[in-house]
């Protein structure tokens, strides 16, 4: 391993300190206070939970002299998504005792529950591990949740590449008893004593930064496979797996104003069996684990090590962890993605109903029951649920004479079906944002379903209602909606202010570029409908709207669109 530095940040000191992901947490979680000091709030991240407060309320209660009111996001990490009916019936009824009410499917397939206060976390996180759903490395510098399609469709190649991503979650998992011992009521390790299991993969310091796999196929990229730092694209061999091209060095977080900071797509390393596959995920975050920054963590994560020292090094090193040379990868490429929404076919007399969820938020409203409807629907058809990685949710396993029972179940609970949600609103993503998440500096959820209303109305006047385009809206310009590989988005940039991002597209594979900058929330669309316009008048046939505004280029676009003056 790289000799440690002396001026690593502080979160890596915390860490190692921490023996084994232990700190203070235990005897803090056992104190009567509602929130956790800033040192296990860092560790709590690799636990799966995060510390937030009401950020409707943070000023109010300042002024007041209160303390912010605190509560804690829980993320369950599903690799693929997929949960059989019983698990998802416990998250639903522990986001109703312990949460907020809401189940919230998130952009890598996982559930969150939002507003769990400290002294539930622990119920919560048993519950859950009673279940077999873990919260362990969810979030935090670890291996996060790994993606993969998760559309039961008939052939086996989809049921093969969830067994890899299974393989590689488990593989990559710490091997801390900490988690056991602070919320299952393990032994606990006397404090000061050191931690007494190894991590062989992680070691005491874990990796520089989070780490992010996902597999996709030619056919399909819901996953968004170029925006991890570690993909595994599907190479077919009839029905059955040859293997995967292997990319590296995707990642989209990023900071306003700061040009060391970017997003980045990630680059072919090479090819792997499905038996090699589990050692080369290894091989790779063992590099990051020795070469990543861990002295700043704006330039941690493995795209900056890609571009500081060249895909030719970093092969070489996991060449050399392999023991042998990489084949080189597979002439493919990404021709389609899928969001799997409505009635499929699963094969065996079983069909999945893909429902849609607005950005992610499975709840109870004045005008649709969403989260009584799928409880039922899981209830009584026995269906699994499996995320997908557009925050949306599959009802699986539905005997094919049962779909009728299953459409009037979700009328019944005023859910419109997937047919009647326009194809913008269909493809559309947000962020958490305001009010829980801490780094929110513009709305994203809450803003997003109004945007889409008046985008909507000027699609339909243009006669481009039926354009698939991608729009994603994120609070922040960390990238939680993948917000720069959409066709357009809005990226919060101030108090209900954006920048305007253009030109990426359907298939995850191009990078949107910034348009304007500091754009009101409610310029949004007037700012856009020239390049709508534009797109109507001069696309070649089959152009999707980010690859026409992308061959157009920002500065051309800027230099033909007059927006419609503010009213
Ligand atoms: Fe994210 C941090 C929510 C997917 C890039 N993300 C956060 C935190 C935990 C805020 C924080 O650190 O205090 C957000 C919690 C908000 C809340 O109230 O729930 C948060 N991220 C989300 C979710 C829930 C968004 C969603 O709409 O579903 C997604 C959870 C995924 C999961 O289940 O694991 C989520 N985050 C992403 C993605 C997309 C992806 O992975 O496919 C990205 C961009 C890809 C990437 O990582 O490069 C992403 N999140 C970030 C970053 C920027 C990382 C960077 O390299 O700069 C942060 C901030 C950080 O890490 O410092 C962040
Ligand atoms: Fe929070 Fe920013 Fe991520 Fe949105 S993009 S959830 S505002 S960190």
């Amino acid at each position: 391993m790289a000799d440690k530095h002396t001026d690593v940040s502080a979160v890596e000191k915390i860490k190692e300190a921490s023996r084994g992901l232990r700190g203070s947490l235990a005897p803090e979680l056992a104190a009567d206070t509602s929130h956790f000091e800033d040192a296990a709030a860092q560790l709590l991240k690799f636990h799966g939970v995060y510390q937030q407060d009401d950020r409707d309320t943070r000023r109010q209660r300042s002024d007041a002299g209160l303390e912010p009111d605190y509560a804690f996001m829980v993320r369950c990490k599903i690799p693929g998504g997929v949960l059989t009916a019983d698990q998802y019936l416990v998250l639903d009824e522990l986001a109703g005792r312990y949460g907020n009410g809401t189940l919230r499917v998130t952009t890598r397939q996982d559930n969150q529950f939002h507003g769990v206060v400290k002294g539930d976390l622990k119920r919560t996180i048993r519950a859950l591990n009673d279940a077999l759903v873990t919260t362990l490395g969810a979030c935090g510098d670890v291996q996060r949740n790994v993606m993969s399609c998760p559309a039961p469709l008939p052939g086996g190649l989809r049921d093969q590449a969830l067994a890899v991503a299974r393989q590689i979650s488990a593989r990559l998992l710490p091997r801390t008893r900490a988690y056991h011992e602070i919320w299952l009521n393990g032994n606990q390790v006397a404090e000061g004593a050191p931690a007494p299991e190894p991590e062989p993969i992680y070691g005491e310091r874990y990796l520089p930064r989070k780490f992010k796999t996902a597999i996709a196929s030619p056919d399909d990229n819901c996953t968004d496979v170029y925006s991890n730092d570690l993909g595994f694209v599907v190479i077919p061999d009839g029905d059955s797996l040859a293997g995967f091209n292997v990319l590296v060095g995707g990642g989209l977080g990023m900071t306003h104003g700061k040009k060391v900071t970017y997003p980045r797509l990630a680059d072919p390393l090479g090819f792997a069996t499905p038996e090699d596959v589990v050692q080369v995920a290894e091989a790779v975050i063992t590099v990051q684990r020795d070469y990543g920054d861990r002295r700043d963590r704006r330039h941690a994560r493995l795209k900056y090590l890609l571009d500081d020292r060249g895909l030719d090094w970093f092969r070489a090193q996991v060449e050399q962890r392999l023991g042998r040379p990489l084949r080189p990868p597979a002439p493919v490429r990404i021709s389609d993605v899928h969001d799997h929404l409505g009635w499929h076919d699963q094969g065996g007399g079983r069909s999945f109903y893909g429902l849609f969820v607005e950005n992610g938020r499975i709840q109870d409203a004045e005008d649709a029951q969403l989260r009584t409807a799928v409880r039922r629907i899981v209830e009584v058809f026995r269906a699994g649920v499996h995320f997908t990685p557009q925050q949306n949710l599959l009802l699986t396993g539905i005997a094919e004479e049962r779909r009728a029972a299953l459409d009037a179940m979700l009328a019944d609970h005023g859910v419109r079906p997937t047919g009647v949600i326009s194809t913008v609103r269909r493809w559309s993503m947000a962020c958490p944002a305001l009010p829980t998440c801490g780094l929110a500096l513009a709305e994203a959820e809450r803003a997003l379903p109004g945007v889409i209303d008046e985008l909507e109305g000027e699609l339909e006047r243009l006669g481009l209602a039926d354009v698939r385009l991608t729009v994603r809206m994120t609070g922040c310009p960390n990238g939680c909606a993948r917000p720069y590989t959409a066709d357009l988005a809005f990226v919060g940039r101030s108090a209900d202010k954006y920048t305007i991002f253009v030109g990426g597209s359907v298939l995850g594979t191009t990078l949107a570029t910034a348009y304007a900058d500091l754009v009101p929330r409610r310029r949004l669309v007037a700012q856009v409908r020239p390049l709508l316009e534009r797109y109507r008048v001069e696309r070649l046939p089959g152009e999707g709207l980010g690859d026409f505004w992308c061959r157009i280029g920002v500065d051309e676009l800027r230099n033909s669109a007059v927006a419609e003056p503010a009213p």
